[in-house]
This record gives structure tokens, sequence and C-alpha cells, in this order.
């Protein structure tokens, strides 16, 4: 028997996937072939995750506290337990001592009731800021007063791709075939990425600019635009502060602008070239790039380019960064609580926090121990707290901490509806298998405590009945059913093909919002501390979810010559300010001589973790991580 469902990964591409399942159990799984931005292919961590769906670390029962250790016990205790606990904590010292985390586990939107149930407890704590996209979500909706983007296949009508800090082979891979489709219809496409990898090979061009050097290079850019007449006449009518835009690309030369991002003077021209006589060009924002000091007002430099260069309202052109994947559903919730925690700086917070303290933090699809910067500190901060509650699927390095972990459903067996950020069709995830006896759904958990904490009725409903009702409000009027998503492929009615074909903008003065106050740029490497660390997605992982998860040492990749005379091979000690890891030294010539590169996602427990080097720093606007800028070194392991 063949069985859909969608994939509710923190990924862009959003799958379908088509599991055959025989006698109960799924067998295969495979992409599916009608999917229009799926074509039949999954990535290598969905392929293999049957592995992860029968792992015998798998939690298949409640674990509580007992005595110092995690100990399994029955759902009417573990439920029991954790009402008890926040009903105490509630009476005493208010909601806002309980603070609710979510992550990116699983994109569901039914995974939101999860808020919706601590809103209408409290409001309880929430968090603030964004550790994944915070800097580039601020940046857009300062500049076009909408984040979305001009639908996936209108790449199809580019003259030339500009893919500013986007590894899309490991990080958006169903982007991939898109574009190859797009180039042999005649596209070019350029990669501009500090890191030499896979996609430069797809590419017609690579540019290796120093990390951090972008907001320069666009500026570069727009400076030559300027200078050759090729900003879009139109420009001043639907753009604020084009003149304080203009004065700031041209307060630097070219060269020096291009100096600054470490490239060539020819790099301006060659993209200025593509941005303006030769559009429509459509410039694909990274999701990397803004995680540094200045990412937001680098996000917004790429706005204005493809502002002024008139690619707004073309096909084939626009800015994307990250498509609405919530806006055809209703997400239930009504703001802000009482008292929010910044995601970035998690660890100061939740320690820092006072009248009331917060006593007990409610962990669903995430591991920030792992994940968030700092990790170190965030296990401190939630080791010395009263509760924890984790809800996951594996004793990850935060579940280990908790006073309570509650196994939940798999992506196999997830129940929900998603849009996607990275093209608009929308999907429905349904079990292809059922999940263990003692393992329920986060909707089923929240139901639970819902219950014994006299919310049973605000969190009433199944999990279809929830999809109905999440699609009513917006896709009810355009006619489109559950069913149909069920089916069929629906693309997001509402999101149009080219975001701006009307260059009407959704701002204060209605027009787009040009940043013209350059950042504050990022520490640069010293002597002492040479190298900025960049712990990057892999194909081997969704973040701290390992396909298979490693053992020994992580590799570290860099330059030969910045190996501190440590050769291919060796193991090393990779140390911050903050820390030090054991590594493996790997040697990579193509790399540039300033960065030290490491897959994300490396357990704590396992001393894997780069996080533990990371610093917690908040980006210029909106609240972002700034990740990628560590300064680092290799030392010997001898004494
Ligand atoms: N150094 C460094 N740090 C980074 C990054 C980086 O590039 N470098 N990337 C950052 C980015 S972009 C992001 S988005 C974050 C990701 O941070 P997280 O979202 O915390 O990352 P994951 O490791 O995927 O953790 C998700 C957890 O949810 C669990 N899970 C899966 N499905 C479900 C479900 O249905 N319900 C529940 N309750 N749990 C579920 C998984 O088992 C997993 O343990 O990390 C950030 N951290
Ligand atoms: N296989 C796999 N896929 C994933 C994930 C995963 O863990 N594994 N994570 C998922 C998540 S959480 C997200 S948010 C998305 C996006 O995941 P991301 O990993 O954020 O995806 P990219 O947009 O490719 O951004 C990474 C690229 O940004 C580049 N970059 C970093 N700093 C700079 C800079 O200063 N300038 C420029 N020009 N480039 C820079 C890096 O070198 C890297 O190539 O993908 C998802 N896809
Ligand atoms: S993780 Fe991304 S690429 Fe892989 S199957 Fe899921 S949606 Fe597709
Ligand atoms: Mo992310």
């Amino acid at each position: 028997m063949k069985l859909r469902t969608t994939c509710n990964r923190d990924c862009p591409d959003t799958c379908s996937i088509i599991a055959t399942v025989e006698n109960g159990e799924v067998v295969r799984l495979a992409g599916d072939r009608d999917h229009p931005v799926t074509r039949g292919a999954l990535c290598y961590r969905t392929s293999q995750f049957l592995d992860t769906q029968r792992s015998p670390e798998r939690l298949t029962r409640p674990l509580l506290r007992k005595h110092g250790e995690l100990t399994p016990v029955g759902w009417d205790e573990a439920m029991g337990f954790a009402a008890e606990q926040l009903e105490r904590i509630k009476r005493e010292s208010g909601p806002a001592a309980i603070f609710h985390y979510r992550s990116g586990g699983s994109l569901g939107i039914l995974k939101l009731l999860t808020e919706r149930f601590f809103e209408a407890y409290g409001p309880c704590t929430a968090k603030r800021g964004d550790i994944c996209s915070g800097a580039g979500d601020a940046a857009q909706l300062l500049d076009f007063g909408v984040e979305d983007a001009n639908d996936l296949f209108d790449l199809l009508n580019s003259r030339h791709v500009l893919l500013w800090g986007k590894n899309v082979h490991v990080s958006s891979p169903h982007t991939l075939p898109v574009l190859m489709d797009a180039r042999r219809k005649g596209a070019k496409l350029v990669l501009i990425d500090p890191v030499r990898h896979r996609t430069a090979d797809s590419c017609e061009r690579y540019v290796q600019p120093r990390p951090g050097g972008d907001f320069a290079l666009a500026m570069a850019t727009a400076h030559v635009l300027f200078q050759r007449g090729w900003v879009d006449p139109r420009a001043a009518q639907y753009c604020d502060h084009l003149g304080d835009f203009e004065a700031m690309a041209r307060s630097k030369s070219v060269e020096q602008w291009a100096s600054e991002a470490d490239v060539e003077p020819e790099v301006a021209h060659d993209l200025a070239r593509r941005l303006g006589p030769e559009k429509p060009c459509a410039i694909l924002v990274g999701w990397g790039m803004q995680r540094r000091s200045a990412g937001s007002a680098t996000v917004r430099a790429l706005d204005a380019l493809s502002a002024i260069s008139g690619n707004l309202d073309v096909p084939g052109g626009g800015v994307s960064f990250y498509l609405a994947r919530r806006m055809a559903f209703e997400t239930y919730r009504t703001g802000e609580g009482p008292r929010t925690v910044c995601e970035i700086t998690f660890a100061h917070d939740l320690e820092k926090a006072a009248d009331p303290p917060i006593r007990a933090v409610w962990i669903t699809c995430g591991n920030p121990v792992t994940m968030l910067p700092d990790s170190y500190a965030v296990a401190r901060a939630l080791s010395s707290r009263e509760l924890v509650v984790v809800v996951d699927s594996f004793l990850t390095d935060t579940a280990k901490l908790a006073t309570l972990v509650l196994p939940t459903t798999t992506l196999l067996e997830a129940d929900d509806i998603l849009g996607a950020y990275g093209h608009h069709y929308l999907g429905v995830s349904r079990p292809v298998v059922a999940p263990p006896p003692e393992v329920k759904s986060d909707l089923e958990i929240i139901q639970l405590l819902a219950a014994r904490v006299g919310l049973a009725e605000v969190m009433a409903g199944t999990a279809r009945e929830w999809k109905e009702r999440v699609i009513a409000p917006k896709l009810g009027p355009r006619g489109i059913t559950l069913e149909q998503l069920e089916t069929g492929y629906v693309r997001n009615p509402l999101a149009p093909k080219v975001l701006f074909h009307d260059l009407k903008f959704p701002t204060a003065t209605g027009r787009v919002n040009l940043v013209h106050v350059p950042p504050q740029p990022e520490a640069e490497p010293t002597a002492q501390w040479p190298l900025k660390l960049m712990a990057l997605s892999t194909e081997k992982s969704q973040s701290s979810q390992w396909v298979r998860t490693p053992t020994g040492p992580l590799e570290v990749t860099v330059h030969p010559d910045a190996a501190g005379g440590l050769s291919d091979g060796v193991r090393a000690r990779l140390e911050s300010k903050l820390g030090a890891l054991e590594v493996v030294v790997r040697h990579d010539a193509r790399q540039r001589r300033d960065v030290a590169l490491m897959p994300k996602g490396g357990h704590l427990g396992r001393g894997q973790c780069a996080n533990a080097l990371t610093a917690a720093r908040v980006t210029d606007a909106g609240e972002g991580a700034a990740l990628y800028e560590e300064l680092v070194r290799l030392r010997s392991l001898e004494p």
C-alpha cells in the first residue's frame, strides 16, 4: 500500500512523501513524482528516515526524574505531575513564571496549538526573536511591509539568478532542479558565498567574498548602478530614501567597497550589469548570510539592489528570502504574552527574569541546548529551573536535563497541515504508520494537560477538525477544501506569482523603505584569533537530528595555510574565548584563510557542539543570531 504525507521538517522544500507500507510497517520512503516541487526526490536525511523511525533510541514512554534519574512512568502519572507543578507555580508566581519554548522540530501549523494553550492558560512567557531568520524577517518587513516572495517557478523567467549566500545542494535541494531548468532556458547563475561548496559547481560564476562583506559588495554594486545610469527611472516613485541610499553608495568608491568585501571591483560591475541592463535578475537571499551582526542591514542592501534596479515588479526578478508559509492559515495566536524571552539570549534572559522569575519551561519541537548559542549557559539555565518539560522523540542534550520527558510522534506519524518557506504549495501530513502505543502527538499531549487544568474545551478537537478550522477563514472563501489539499497539489491562492507586480508595498508610506545607514561591521579575525567559526547545515543531519549520529570528534575544515601547521587528518583543539572542542583538522585549499568550517548540530554530550564555543550575539535588527562570527583558533593537542 502506498500512502502520501508531507515532510514537516524545518526545510524550505516541504516535500510530498510516498510511503510504502507493508503489514503495518513502512518499508520504503520516496519523493512524490507528481508533486511539482518534490518531483520524485527526497533529500538524504529524509530518504534515510526509516533508520531514525526504527531506532532503538526512540522514546516510547514518558520519563520522570525521580531521585535524580529519568524513570519511565505512565501517562497518568506524567500528566498528573506536569499539571500539578504548573498549577502550583502559576498559583504562587503567576503565569509569567512559565515559559513555553518551541523551535523547528516540525513546521506543522497544528504545532501552534501548544502556543494557543499557553496563551489561554496564562498568558505565559513567550519567545521573542528568531534564531533562524530574525534578521532577514525584520529586513524584509521594514523594506516591503510584507515577507513573501515570487513564485519559485518564476525563476524560469529570469535571465540571471544571484544565489546570494545560499547552498541549495544542502539546504533547499528542490530549488536546484528549478534552477537547472532556468539554466537550460538561458539563465545565468551566480553564487556569492565565502564558503566554496558544491552549489558553486552548478553556477556560471562563483564569488568568494569576506564573510560579512556582503553589505559592502552590495554598495559597490549600487555605486556602479548609479554611475552607469542603470537605476530604474521609476525608482524615485516607489522608493523612499533613494537620495540617501545613493549618497551612502557613493560615499566610497567602487574600489573601496570592493576591497571591504575582499573581491575585485570587476565583480561589482558584473553584478550591476546582470541586475540592470540584463534584467530580469532574481536574487535568492540565503538564510546563512543574515546570521551575522549586520545581517539585517545586509538583507536590506539586497532588497535595495533589487528595488533600484527595477527588478521587483517584473517576472524573473524579485528578492526572495522567506516565503510566507503560514499565510493561508489561521494561526490562533493572540500575540505576545505578558513577557517575552529573547531566543538568542535564552540563558541570560531566563536567569535574569524577575518578578516573577521563570520557574518552569515547557519545550516542544526544539533542542535549545544544542542549537542555541552558548550551549553550556543554556544547559545551566535550564538545569536551575524547578520544572523543565521536554516533548521530543529522542533523548536530546536538552531532554537529558528535563524533569519530565514526553515521547511524541515522528514525521511519519504526524497529523498536520503545512505551508512551505521555499515554494507556495500547501501540504497535509497524515500518519503513514501508527506511533508506538505509549507515544502521543503534541496535540494529544496538550489536550491531556488542558483537561487537567480546566481548559479542555479551548483545545478540543481531533487533528482533522483542527485542520478544517485552520483552513476555513482564508482558504474556505477560495473554495479550497481539506479533501482537495489531501488529494491534490494546491498552490496557495493568496500568493501572487510576482509579489510586487503592482509596485504596491504595505509599508507606512506605500513605498519601499531603502536602507540608508550603514551597519556596524562585525569583528574581524586577529593574529591571536585568526578564524571565524561557521557551523553550517550538512546533508547528514537536520540541525541536531542526524541520520547517523557521529561518534568521534567532528571535522573542521580550514585552508591549509590557516591550519597553524596542523596537518590534514590530525586531531586538534578548536578554541574560542568561550571554550574548546576536540576536532579533526581537514585541509581544503579552496576555502578562504579566515574561516573554520564545521557542521551545525553536533551534540554537546558528545563534545561536538559548535554552540559550546559560540557566544550569544543578537543581530542588528529582528533579534536574530549572529552565529557565524565567533573568532576561534586551532591548537595542537600536545601540550
Ligand atoms: N552554530 C549554529 N547554530 C545553529 C544554526 C547554525 O547554522 N549554526 N542554525 C540555526 C537554525 S537555522 C535553526 S532553525 C535552529 C534549529 O534548532 P532546533 O529547531 O532546536 O533544531 P533541531 O535539532 O532540529 O531540534 C528539533 C527537535 O524537535 C524534535 N521533533 C521533531 N519532530 C517533532 C514533533 O513533531 N514534536 C516535537 N515536540 N518535537 C519534535 C526533534 O527530535 C529535535 O530534537 O538551530 C540554529 N542553531
Ligand atoms: N541538509 C540540511 N538542510 C537544511 C538544514 C539542515 O540542518 N540540514 N537546516 C534547515 C534550516 S533550519 C534552514 S533555516 C534552511 C536554511 O539553511 P541554511 O543552512 O541557513 O541555508 P543557506 O541559505 O544555504 O545558508 C547557508 C549558506 O550561507 C552562507 N553564508 C554564511 N555567511 C555568509 C556571508 O557572510 N555571506 C554570504 N554571501 N554567505 C554566507 C554559508 O556559507 C552557507 O553556504 O535550510 C534547512 N535545510
Ligand atoms: S527535509 Fe526538506 S528536502 Fe528533505 S524531504 Fe523534508 S522537505 Fe524534502
Ligand atoms: Mo533554520
